[in-house]
């Protein structure tokens, strides 16, 4: 083993793109991306001993060179489980950013107020409860109340991560919270299910009778059963997300958000390249009103509103 990595990445983890493509869409003056990690470099933000996989390293700069090939202006940097909640490599990248970077942390009921203040200056504007099963042990309902009860003080808001299935058991907490609220992946939505079949559906409902409610409508590739392939020669990976991810963008364009989903962890089957999740984006939000909303907008008003 190399002796400056001293963590060896799960068997059968796919490594990230190295050498996306240049997308052909090309985004927004100022666009966002919204959902994105940073993982070590191992060597200098070892990985929490909790954790549930071992990724490779994706370092900020790594993360940065992305984004300006990309062509986006800023991140949101999402701590990620590899990390527990430990987030010094998070919020290292968020330091490093010049401004152009705001964070998503884990904290446990242990987070000192102190401490929620200084991630607070170096960008943090929310915190992520994950309910995935596989990526994390279970948290008692009343230590995440504690929390957003305290990071609503600072004006932050929850990002939740769970599957479809487990909306309905979700349900009470997910509405009862006092913030902004922000679900990853459209809640993990099974698209060989009909689209306006009763899962679905709920989801929509969610997002409809709760307008505090937002969703990164990313992820097509986690999402997907078809895949990337290319169908009849043309250019359209991932086409069994799109018809869900575009309602989403048009029933809710106020309250969308758009990421990348760098480094993608937990990819085993196939690994998307960046450049062609970019060129994705038109497909769910087809004009440029929709688009700029998406990748502009809602972001800002989010997490740079003086600057929206
Ligand atoms: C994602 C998705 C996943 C992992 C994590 O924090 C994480 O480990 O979020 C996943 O495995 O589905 O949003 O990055």
């Amino acid at each position: 083993m190399d002796p400056k990595t001293p963590f060896q990445k799960t068997p059968g983890w796919l490594d990230w793109y190295a050498g996306p493509a240049k997308p052909r869409f090309k985004v927004p003056a100022g666009a966002v991306d919204a959902h994105c990690h940073v993982f070590g470099p191992g060597a200098e933000y070892p990985y929490a001993p909790e954790r549930k996989y071992t990724p490779c390293d994706a370092s900020r700069d790594q993360l940065y060179a992305l984004r300006d090939h990309l062509g986006f202006a800023r991140n949101v940097v999402v701590q990620a489980t590899c990390h527990g909640a430990d987030n010094s490599a998070m919020v290292g990248a968020l330091i490093h950013s010049g401004g152009k970077a705001r964070g998503v942390a884990t904290v446990k009921r242990s987070v000192t107020d102190p401490e929620l203040q200084a991630m607070h200056e170096a960008g943090v504007r929310g915190v992520r409860f994950n309910f995935v099963k596989r990526l994390v042990d279970f948290t008692p309902k009343d230590e995440l109340n504690e929390i957003a009860t305290r990071i609503a003080e600072l004006g932050w808001h929850v990002v939740i991560y769970f599957e479809a299935v487990d909306l309905p058991e979700l349900w009470d907490f997910f509405t009862t919270l006092p913030t902004t609220v922000v679900v990853d992946h459209m809640g993990r939505p099974d698209v060989t299910k009909p689209i306006d079949g009763p899962e679905f559906e709920l989801f929509v409902k969610f997002m409809r009778e709760h307008s505090n409610v937002w969703s990164k409508v990313s992820c097509p590739e986690r999402l997907s059963v078809q895949g990337p392939q290319a169908l009849n020669g043309e250019q359209n990976a991932y086409r069994d997300v799109v018809p869900f991810a575009r309602r989403i963008v048009e029933t809710f364009p106020d309250r969308v958000l758009w990421g990348t989903d760098w480094p993608h962890p937990n990819l085993k089957d196939h690994m998307p390249d960046d450049g062609l999740l970019v060129d994705f984006i038109p497909h769910i939000a087809t004009t440029p009103d929709l688009q700029r909303k998406l990748l502009v907008d809602n972001p800002m008003r989010l997490y740079w509103p003086d600057q929206a």
